[in-house]
């Protein structure tokens, strides 16, 4: 397809002022010529100060999570609301980190998402099946059920999700899928978009899991590969701007 890609960077917990200053600045600075999208998703406390340094650049501010919740008595959490006050325009939902070590199922993550969606947030989707079940030859299944619950708690608005396949095994190991591997699983995401929506085609479909530069080129031009989610990668700006080069 002829959209625009997507390079999404995942800071996860990492950074500090200082480091993001220098960061941003670089990034801000050396995509200029970018011909994909670019977003960072960045730990909550740090949307201001990336909101700030990325002013007048189509760099793109994320979150990485979202309350279902619209307001109230749930510390520790953050709404869309809150998030879109600071120019937020992707969250990611259903990362596995948070589905393995905050328990978060399939219904919650499409609650997430639905959240986001109703402020105009983009719920960037994480999928991925563990080592286990791709050896058990489930992986279509894992995948194929943890769509579903978001589909059918969004209905229409479906087209306005985009996806991040993430192989749980592939993600902070070092261990990437083969741009075979990956593609099979994104035709399959693809699929059950064409069944739910008119406009399957709209939906971007990331891969993510140790995505970096020199694996990205080859990873990105498998024809259902719309960009990608990129964790440890996104902390290094010469990398992180290598991945956005491969998407041009
Ligand atoms: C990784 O690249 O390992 C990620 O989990 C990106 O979200």
């Amino acid at each position: 397809t002829n959209k625009k890609k997507l390079v999404a960077g995942n800071w996860k917990m990492n950074g500090n002022v200082a480091a993001n200053d220098a960061l941003v600045r670089a990034l801000v600075a050396g995509m200029k010529d970018a011909k994909c999208q670019v977003a960072l998703c960045v730990p909550a406390p740090y949307l201001a100060q990336v909101q700030m340094l990325r002013h007048g650049s189509p760099l793109e501010l994320g979150a990485q999570d979202v309350s279902k919740h619209e307001q109230g008595a749930y510390t520790g959490e953050h709404s869309a609301a809150m998030l879109k006050e600071f120019g937020v325009r992707y969250a990611i939902v259903g990362h596995s980190e948070r589905r393995q070590y905050h328990g978060e199922g399939d219904q919650l993550v499409a609650d997430k998402a639905k959240a986001a969606l109703a402020h105009g947030i983009t719920p960037i989707v994480c999928v991925g099946e563990t080592l286990e079940e791709r050896e058990a030859g489930r992986t279509e299944e894992v995948v194929k059920r943890q769509l579903a619950a978001v589909i059918h708690t969004n209905g229409h608005c479906i087209s306005e999700i985009v996806v991040a396949y993430e192989p749980v095994w592939a993600i902070g190991t070092g261990r990437t899928a083969t741009p075979e591997q990956a593609q099979q699983v994104h035709a399959v995401l693809r699929a059950q978009l064409h069944a739910a929506t008119e406009h399957p085609d709209r939906v971007l479909i990331l891969y993510g899991g140790s995505m970096n530069a020199a694996n990205a080129a080859s990873l990105l031009a498998q024809p259902d590969i719309d960009g990608g989610l990129i964790g440890g990668a996104s902390l290094k700006a010469p990398d992180f701007l290598q991945i956005i080069a491969a998407a041009g």
